[in-house]
């Protein structure tokens, strides 16, 4: 009952072994870079969407379902966008992406991460500083998803940030009051994805406490980008329990294919190794799943 998606690179679809794997295991695409500011309006109101386009081809021709990644970022964020000062101009620029981008990919995108990563990692349980931040205020967040609902009322809408799936973390407790807040405000918002970037030890204990309580708002939750420093098999069952224990755990992402296609490749964190080979984790995952 729960979707299990893999992020992909538009570059390694003419790879055979991974475009293999890819569409034998997974029903549930992100694009790993290509949805992002930089790629998609790199100059104001220039519009690139070809490398994403590409995946989403290959999505449709599949029967995958595809998360969009991402709309509003501090970061792959161009140079001309972080150089505004002017709040009317910036939330202009913002509302003008999030409506192209959005309505190009209008009918095929299952969900978008809308916001991503938009709080400190300094223990206040605050915003972090970005233009959008520092030139917007707090409101920007609220903006973005009253923005995108506008656009595409179909699409489910997520907040998508690391660093909290420790129920007692500072982060965690302000992403919490924030869909809280939004939920109680009737501010648009139906997800929030935890990208559940790991350590070797896996999940803390109360990943699970943290998918409920988030569930409970009223929202869907999502594992969005796991993967787990040398993929021990107990680490990623405990990941995929987690979820399967929460009614409103509605998918699982990992951040790549092979071990070769990692962002963090030295700590071989996925489910296959650079042959395209199953490793111990994937039997453990698929055991958990209820497979054999
Ligand atoms: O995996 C992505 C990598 O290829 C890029 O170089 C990097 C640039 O910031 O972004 C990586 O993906 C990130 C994702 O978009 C957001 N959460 C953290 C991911 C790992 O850095």
């Amino acid at each position: 009952g729960r979707y299990f998606g893999t992020a992909v690179a538009s570059g390694r679809l003419g790879d055979s072994t991974y475009s293999t794997i890819l569409d034998r295991e997974f029903n549930m695409i992100t694009p790993e870079n290509e949805m992002k500011w930089d790629t998609t309006e790199p100059s104001r109101g220039s519009f690139n969407f070809a490398p994403a386009d590409a995946i989403v081809g290959h999505a449709s021709a599949h029967g995958q379902r595809m998360r969009g990644h991402t709309l509003v970022w501090h970061s792959q964020l161009p140079d001309w966008v972080k150089s505004l000062t002017d709040a009317t101009t910036l939330r202009g620029v913002m509302d003008n992406h999030i409506t192209t981008e959005m309505s190009h990919y209008k009918g095929t995108i299952y969900a978008w991460d809308v916001v991503n990563e938009a709080f400190a990692d300094d223990g206040s349980g605050r915003h972090r500083g970005s233009v959008f931040q520092n030139v917007l205020g707090d409101g920007f967040i609220e903006e973005a998803f009253r923005t995108a609902r506008n656009t595409d009322p179909s699409a489910k809408l997520c907040y998508n940030d690391y660093n909290i799936e420790n129920w007692s973390d500072a982060k965690t407790q302000g992403v919490y009051r924030m869909v809280k807040d939004f939920k109680s405000r009737g501010v648009p918002i139906d997800c929030v994805g935890f990208q559940s970037h790991f350590g070797t030890g896996g999940p803390p204990a109360s990943f699970q406490t943290t998918l409920s309580s988030f569930a409970a708002l009223g929202v869907d939750v999502q594992l969005t980008e796991l993967d787990i420093a040398q993929a021990s098999g107990n680490a990623y069952a405990t990941a995929v329990q987690d979820c399967l224990n929460v009614t409103r755990c509605t998918g699982i992402t990992v951040w790549g294919i092979r071990d070769s296609d990692s962002w963090r490749s030295g700590e071989n964190p996925l489910l296959f190794d650079r042959n395209g080979t199953k490793k111990p984790a994937y039997g453990a995952v698929l055991t958990t799943l209820g497979g054999s």
